[in-house]
């Protein structure tokens, strides 16, 4: 981690050192650079920082991944309750049978998937590290589908610069298109077995393995493709950029 850190700071600050007072500027000419949080109290930081990440570190590295041996055997933490919305503990009490996720925006086909539609596609199996930023973390083997075979299918708009996120409670996210299409990233529905318990996001969640587990959106209900963030929210890609995170939250 330390190493990390450090490694972030000398690539910033070597960046910002480079562009002068156009480190900016530079990240703007870029369009695709600036995050939806660049006005925030640390605005410069966020978007020298996800600037400097998507043009040197390449959109599409690997996140570590680990094999059954590393599993994390003690019991797992979760964060946050299944939601509480009549809607949810519907679908659950149903074993999720009725539970569709909607796919829509800047696609050509909008489309609804039952667990099954999911379950029938490509599987993509996955043991890596999760992070939250309170501290803990946990590795666990994760199975889906990725989200780039889903959003193939739907055909996703060449203007399509960010993928929002929407659960049965209110921790909705957005990610960029390059960790949309990330081989990594995938909308998982076993977790260490066939299912995601309950707790972890039953029956389907987000895995973005590149970055902080906030960004892992559980209970998933809704994915939504477009090309500016600003008509969600506050405007700044997900309630935890409100909250004074990062929106983008890289490890
Ligand atoms: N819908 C939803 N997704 C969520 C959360 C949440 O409260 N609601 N918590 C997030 C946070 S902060 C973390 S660290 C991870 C934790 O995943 P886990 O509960 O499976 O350990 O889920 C993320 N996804
Ligand atoms: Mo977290």
């Amino acid at each position: 981690m330390t190493h990390g850190i450090s490694r972030r700071r000398l690539i910033v600050s070597g960046l910002a050192a480079a562009a002068g007072a156009g480190g900016l500027t530079a990240a703007a000419r870029f369009g695709g650079l600036i995050p939806p949080d660049h006005q925030g109290l640390y605005g410069v930081g966020e978007t020298l920082t996800y600037a400097s990440q998507r043009l040197l570190m390449g959109s599409q590295t690997l996140a570590r991944e680990f094999t059954r041996a590393d599993i994390t055997r003690a019991v797992l933490p979760v964060n946050g309750q299944p939601p509480k919305v009549d809607v949810y503990q519907g679908l659950l009490a149903g074993g999720f049978r009725d539970w569709r996720l909607r796919v829509d925006g800047l696609v050509a086909r909008p489309s609804s998937f039952s667990v099954d539609d999911l379950k029938a596609m490509p599987a993509h199996t996955q043991i890596t590290h999760q992070a939250c930023e309170e501290g803990w973390s946990f590795i666990a083997e994760w199975t889906g589908v990725r989200l780039s075979h889903v959003l193939d299918l739907v055909g996703v708009d060449p203007r399509a610069r960010f993928v929002v996120l929407f659960p049965f409670d209110e921790f909705w996210e957005s990610i960029d298109m390059a960790d949309a299409l990330h081989a990594q990233t995938f909308l998982a529905y076993g977790m260490n077995g066939p299912e995601i318990p309950t707790a972890h996001g039953a029956p389907v969640r987000l895995r973005v393995a590149r970055q902080l587990g906030y960004k892992s959106i559980k209970y998933l209900s809704r994915v939504t493709v477009t090309d500016s963030l600003k008509a969600f929210g506050k405007g700044l890609g997900g309630v935890n950029a409100e909250e004074g995170y990062s929106w983008w939250a890289g490890i």
